[in-house]
């Protein structure tokens, strides 16, 4: 009896909260910050912090992202678990935010939630990295070519190593995602058909730590008949200097070194001849990202994948770039 009276007093109480326009949630389109606001409520659900490329990315969002320019944006770093993701992406569908933004830490797993939000009518943007799932389930991509960052690490290796029965060693990106899984895909394909023997590919999940770790495994295992390292990150490779030096060894001479992302402290290792080339992969996305949102919320019809232009450096040019770089 009391939980009913409790319950229609309740109602009654709700009912005129909204007449009086103080139930918040605002007018449609104005995002679920509290009513009558026109920023664009975005949420963001981030990979993590795994690397310096995480940190660099994650700021050039939140710079773009900013009240200034029209925005309201709520911030989620999923520790590198898809299922925190996904759960952060749910929670965006039920605040009712204006659009949702994602860099998926993987290609799989993600029809359900982009179904729901657009069940719920909340378009979602993808940043960085790509999904398996239909692209009629998000509005648009924004990224880089990691099929061609493979590939143009894979055409040094063959350009200084084909014919000298070089034996290589891989340290591969987080498992599954489109980053790892295309810039193996292109790495493969352009030392196709040379002498060199990729001994063994393990992932060190993009982290400085994941790369050492794997790194001395390789050392144990194949010691000095290892003569180049590919890491799919600059931060990998960076962990595994650490593990080429205390094993004795010269990195940059007795182990030559190609990596892809071309962060600060990766130009600086081949500044100083520790790495021997870098691929560039362009963190800054934020604006672009930034860009979509405002066309798609607005209506306006967006191209579904934009692909943003990267380069490469030996040695000689990273010295003369370094310290002109922007992150
Ligand atoms: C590439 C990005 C990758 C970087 C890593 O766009 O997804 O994830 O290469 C980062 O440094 O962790």
């Amino acid at each position: 009896m009391k939980k009913s009276i409790f319950a229609a007093a309740a109602m009654l109480g709700a009912l005129a909260m909204v007449a009086t326009g103080c139930a918040g949630g605002g007018a449609p389109g104005a995002g679920g910050n509290g009513g009558g606001s026109d920023l664009i409520t975005v949420g963001f659900a981030q990979t993590g912090s795994e690397s310096g490329w995480r940190a660099a990315n994650t700021e050039s969002m939140k710079k773009a992202f900013s009240e200034e320019n029209g925005f309201k944006l709520t911030f989620n770093a999923a520790d590198n678990k898809q299922e925190a993701q996904i759960s952060a992406v749910r929670n965006f569908i039920n605040q009712g935010v204006d659009a949702i933004v994602i860099a998926p830490i993987t290609v799989d797993g993600w029809d359900d939630v982009l179904k729901e939000a657009k069940d719920a009518g909340i378009p979602v943007i993808l940043e960085d990295r790509t999904v398996s799932a239909s692209d009629d389930l998000y509005a648009s991509w924004v990224g880089l070519d990691f099929e061609q960052e493979g590939r143009t690490a894979g055409e040094w290796v063959k350009e200084n190593f084909d014919g000298k029965g070089a034996n290589l060693v891989v340290l591969e990106g987080t498992t599954g995602s489109s980053a790892a899984l295309d810039r193996a895909t292109g790495f493969d394909e352009a030392i196709k058909g040379t002498d060199v023997k990729v001994m063994d590919s393990q992932t060190g999940d993009f982290t400085r730590d994941g790369g050492k770790k794997v790194m001395e495994g390789y050392l144990q295992k194949y010691g000095k008949d290892i003569n180049v390292l590919f890491a799919h990150n600059d931060d990998m490779g960076l962990g595994a200097l650490d593990a080429i030096k205390a094993a004795g060894l010269t990195p940059g001479k007795d182990i030559q070194i190609v990596t892809i992302d071309a962060v600060k402290d990766g130009m600086t290792a081949l500044a100083n001849g520790e790495f021997n080339f870098i691929v560039e992969c362009n963190p800054l996305l934020g604006e672009k990202a930034a860009a979509l949102v405002k066309d798609v919320v607005d209506g306006k019809t967006v191209e579904k994948r934009t692909i943003v232009e990267d380069q490469s450096f030996t040695q000689e040019q990273a010295a003369e770039v370094l310290d002109s770089r922007p992150y």
